[in-house]
């Protein structure tokens, strides 16, 4: 194991190849000849090549123009195309497919459910109905702040079938991050849970949503479903329960055909400064680079068991357990509360239970069942699985090794995925049939997708200098915007390359043209996979009364990628106890969530500042990490802060 700091390392110097075997080609989707001709076909005509994939959709009526990039940096992908998400979803597939399982889910208490497409597709048109008859309609937005229960897919669905966006919030966020998002994207509903379940202990939603609706003026009703049996507040004429809305519900709910670009969901990130960013898809081209991404990554087949261990709050849980896999009309697994809950052999047992055969899951996961003992997946008939995914953050070749040996057997191809909430969809992995994996890298750019390593002139660099990750043409399931703020997304993605856009990753190209993504260039902290800005936390801490400033960097940290490390400096008077970094750190876990909880605190009595007044987060980020600063300090205000904050160190 080890941190990201050897990670570089080790990657550095990583030379191993595995091809896929000779049995796993003959089977692909995608064999290597046929990739070959995907990229030539997509590099001499996109638009032929783009359109002829979106054949794979149900259109209600057919664009009239592949790709409109006259408003740039605002793409518009199948023009005058109508089409539903829900309908490609699931209508489509009642006719073949009604009685296949589309959600097979496992609570963390241990009780089960399966829906068919069938039945899927009835809740979802019922609900659907009771969302409009509580006044929802097209264009509107609806916060979803759930559990991992079937009924947030249903939640989504619906609004996608009556063209409402929806904004889910992850499950583990506070009340504060709810209110926020529910004031940015100015939601009329909100859709919850009496509470989920997480390692025993029932996280209790509605309470939050609650302290949640107090701030926030737009939302005019509550719909909560049961899942716990907890007691909660209804406030009469604005809460209402699931299970009321939907009883006297008709299930006849037509999918109506919306714009191709009608807005699809809004999915709050990260970005490097304060509050989180509204990223906004929109319908034809999300979902075509969701499912075409899925059967190509995947290698899906009709009769795969195919499991992603994300949660729907994030991108991965909207792109790979909702939109790409059921419009595929594949099986998903669908898990509720922790992989160390009721034991360290949870996930293993769900593979040999369901017979899982495609398992898609994050490094930081990895590492933590490395961590726990090879005994716990040994225990367990893995022989089913067939291929295995990573997501979330650069996988280190050790991390690699164990997965491909212990997972996989030797036997399992696997596909490092790299991609963002800002792209929708996958954008650079092994094709499991056509290229040779090597450990820590997401290898080649997919077909269409045109990915470089580029230099700060925007010059692609030579074989194994770093650089800055780009992509350089549109893609269909690229971001449209920031949600109400066109200017940021300009600022953000556009502006750092005319025409290009900017990922915020570091990357090197090694001789192979095979891409090693290094991790973020900017002060966004990927702390378990997940994306949090070092503003963020800073901007918490700050609104503690006993705080006067802080500076929050991020520390190469062996389970969860990255930790969370503070410098504070406190207001005139207070003192610096234990207590109070326990307070503080209590205080980050209220405003943002369990997520950004700080693995250490401390106090300084100032923080190092250029002449301008610029924090020096490099020099914070090697005291964090116990390293010897090498970096010019002739920019730094007081050479005195330093030499403290390292004595404070020892
Ligand atoms: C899908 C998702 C995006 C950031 C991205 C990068 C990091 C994701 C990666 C990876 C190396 C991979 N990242 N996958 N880095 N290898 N396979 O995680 O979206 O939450 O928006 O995070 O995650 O730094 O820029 P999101």
């Amino acid at each position: 194991m080890s941190s990201p700091e050897k990670n570089i390392t080790s990657v550095l110097k990583e030379t191993r190849q595995f091809p896929p075997s000779a049995e796993f080609v003959a089977q692909a989707n995608v064999p290597g000849a046929e990739r070959e001709r995907l990229v030539e076909w997509a590099k001499a005509d996109p638009d032929g090549f783009w359109a002829e994939q979106a054949k794979s959709l149900h259109w209600f009526k057919p664009w009239d123009t592949v790709l409109d990039w006259s408003n740039a940096p605002h793409a518009k992908w199948f023009v005058g195309g109508r089409i539903n998400a829900s309908d490609n979803c699931l209508d489509r597939h009642l006719a073949t497919r009604g009685n296949k399982a589309a959600i097979v889910w496992e609570g963390e208490p241990g009780d089960s459910r399966t829906l068919t497409y069938q039945q899927l597709h009835r809740e979802v048109c019922k609900f659907a109905n009771a969302l409009k008859a509580l006044g929802v309609g097209e264009g509107d937005r609806v916060t979803i702040y759930m559990p991992m229960i079937p009924e947030a897919a249903v939640a989504m669905l619906a609004c996608a079938r009556i063209g409402a966006l929806h904004s889910v919030v992850f499950g583990g966020f506070s009340s504060e991050a709810v209110a926020d998002r529910n004031n940015d994207a100015k939601s009329k509903l909100v859709i919850t849970a009496d509470g989920g379940w997480r390692r025993g202990k029932v996280v209790p939603l509605k309470a939050n949503v609650d302290v949640a609706l107090d701030k926030s003026p737009t939302v005019e009703k509550c719909i909560v479903f049961n899942r716990c049996n907890t007691a909660v507040e209804m406030k009469p004429g604005r809460d209402v329960w699931w299970h009321d809305v939907m009883a006297d519900e008709s299930a006849d709910c037509p999918a109506e055909p919306f714009d191709s670009e009608h807005p699809l969901f809004i999915l709050y990130t990260s970005g490097s400064t304060g509050k989180p960013k509204g990223v906004l898809h929109t319908t034809g081209g999300y979902l075509l680079g969701a499912s075409l991404t899925h059967k190509w990554v995947f290698d899906i087949k009709e009769d795969d068991v195919y499991w992603c261990t994300a949660d729907v709050g994030w991108i991965t849980g909207h792109s790979y357990i909702v939109y790409g896999p059921l419009c595929n009309g594949s099986t998903v697994v669908m898990y509720e509360g922790a992989p160390n809950q009721p034991r360290e052999d949870r996930f293993w047992e769900i593979i040999a239970k369901y017979r899982v055969t495609i398992f898609y899951t994050a490094p930081t996961a990895i590492r933590a069942f490395i961590k726990w003992g090879d005994h716990h997946p040994q225990a367990h008939d893995l022989s089913s699985l067939r291929v295995l995914g990573s997501v979330g953050e650069p996988i280190n070749p050790q991390a690699w090794m164990w997965y491909h040996t212990v997972i996989g057997s030797g036997r399992c191809p696997i596909v490092d995925t790299w991609w963002q909430t800002e792209t929708g969809a996958i954008m650079i992995a092994p094709l499991p049939g056509a290229v040779a994996t090597k450990p820590g890298s997401a290898t080649k750019p997919l077909p269409g997708i045109q990915a470089e390593v580029v230099d700060k002139q925007g010059h692609p660099v030579p074989a194994n200098a770093g650089g800055f990750l780009v992509v350089k043409r549109p893609w269909p399931s690229m971001m449209r915007t920031i949600y109400g703020d066109d200017e940021r997304y300009k600022a953000t993605y556009w502006s750092h390359y005319p025409g290009v856009y900017f990922t915020a990753d570091g990357a090197r190209i090694d001789e192979d043209g095979y891409i090693w993504v290094m991790g973020r260039v900017d002060d966004v902290l990927n702390v378990s996979g997940h994306r949090l800005s070092t503003m963020e936390v800073e901007s918490a801490l700050v609104h503690h009364p006993k705080v006067a400033e802080a500076a929050v960097v991020g520390r190469p940290d062996d389970l969860k990628g990255e930790g969370i490390v503070c410098f504070v400096t406190l207001k005139q008077g207070v003192s610096p106890t234990d207590e109070l970094k326990a307070e503080l750190k209590a205080h980050v876990v209220h405003d943002i969530g369990a997520l950004a909880r700080p693995d250490d605190v401390r106090f300084t009595e100032a923080l190092p500042k250029t002449r301008s007044g610029k924090i020096m987060r490099r020099f914070l980020r090697d005291i964090a990490a116990g390293r010897q600063s090498t970096g010019d300090a002739t920019t730094l205000e007081d050479l005195n802060v330093l030499a403290k904050l390292r004595e404070d160190d020892e």
